[in-house]
């Protein structure tokens, strides 16, 4: 029989929770950038081995919530660590912990899950803060317990600690080998092939983002919405083309400009990008049409987040 586990991965924004999930899955399945907030669906990335499978939720890092937009992200990672067999909280320990973190560490020693993993990210750098963490963790037990009902008998939750390079190939080998030590034997709940389940235009959308954070470096990544209209399926000589249509969404029309580039350069970086990575995903070949909208107020128009995918079943 094999071994299955459902894990919830969480922390705070930029920890490298998506990088992990892509390293541990084998293949890109979430969109990964230096920005906080990247990611802002819960998106499953699924791994099969000859132990079973392992599937991995990866969430939007909790941040400070700004908008409509950030709040549903925030609801969306607290609801998806819940109902899941294992917590998978990511640190990135190059850095010392900061509050988001501790807020993790409060929550899992109040809520005491049974099986809980501590990855302590990119461990390739120095310094290395692993002894913070683990105080931190400490600390974060007794303002709990502290704060709680005396009556509590539950015996403390014990996580267990991980160090990973997510960035490298088998650097998360030991966050799997963990993964699995957790799992128990069950039926495979998705086709041994499957990666992920995230709805194409979707993953579309995202790649275009992704393709943005990594051009454009001032705040307006944060206001930007990508939309798929539509995805025309053609065969020609043979091989499948996929001809996209996008449309970009900014909040302001001083934001259209940065958005487009000087001389287009922008625009055309991002679309070469994601044609290249669609094509890549999806083996097909991809050609994509973006247009650039001004839409006040996007990112608390429920119709428009609804059709991002920001407003799934999980909020
Ligand atoms: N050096 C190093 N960098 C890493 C490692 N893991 C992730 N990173 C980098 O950290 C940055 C953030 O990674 P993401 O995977 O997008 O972080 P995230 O936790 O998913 O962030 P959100 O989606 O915003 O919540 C990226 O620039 C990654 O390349 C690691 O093990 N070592
Ligand atoms: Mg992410």
């Amino acid at each position: 029989m094999p071994k299955v586990a459902v894990v919830g991965v969480v922390g705070r924004t930029n920890a490298g929770k998506s990088t992990l999930v892509n390293a541990l899955v084998g293949e890109k399945v979430s969109i990964v950038s230096p920005v906080e907030q990247t990611t802002r669906n819960t998106i499953r990335g699924i791994v099969s081995d000859p132990r079973g499978q392992i599937v991995l939720l990866d969430t939007p890092g909790l941040h400070k919530a700004v908008g409509d937009l950030g709040r549903l992200m925030n609801r969306m990672a607290r609801r998806s660590a819940a109902g899941t067999d294992v917590t998978c909280v990511v640190f990135d320990a190059s850095d010392e912990p900061r509050l988001e973190d501790i807020g993790w560490m409060q929550r899992v020693a109040k809520e005491k899950p049974e099986k809980v993993l501590f990855v302590l990210n990119k461990a390739d750098k120095a310094p290395f803060y692993e002894m913070m963490f683990r105080d931190a963790w400490v600390e974060a037990q007794n303002t709990v317990a502290e704060n709680s009902d005396k009556e509590d008998k539950t015996p403390p939750c014990e996580p267990v600690w991980v160090k990973s390079i997510s960035t490298t190939e088998g650097g998360a080998n030991r966050v799997l080998d963990a993964l699995f030590d957790f799992a128990l034997e069950g039926e495979l709940l998705f086709d041994e092939d499957t990666v992920t389940d995230y709805p194409r235009r979707l993953a579309i959308a995202d790649c275009i983002r992704e393709k943005f954070l990594a051009r454009i470096h001032q705040e307006i990544p944060h206001e930007l919405g990508v939309l798929v209209k539509s995805i025309d399926e053609k065969t020609s000589g043979g091989k499948e083309v996929w001809n996209i249509k996008v449309d970009v969404l900014v909040n302001r029309s001083s934001q259209k400009p940065i958005v487009i580039g000087r001389g287009a350069q922008t625009i055309k970086f991002v679309r070469k990008g994601a044609e290249r990575d669609v094509s890549e995903m999806f083996g097909v070949k991809a050609s994509i049409e973006v247009w650039v909208r001004v839409e006040p107020g996007w990112m608390k128009n429920p119709r428009i987040l609804s059709d991002m995918g920001y407003m799934g079943d999980l909020v």
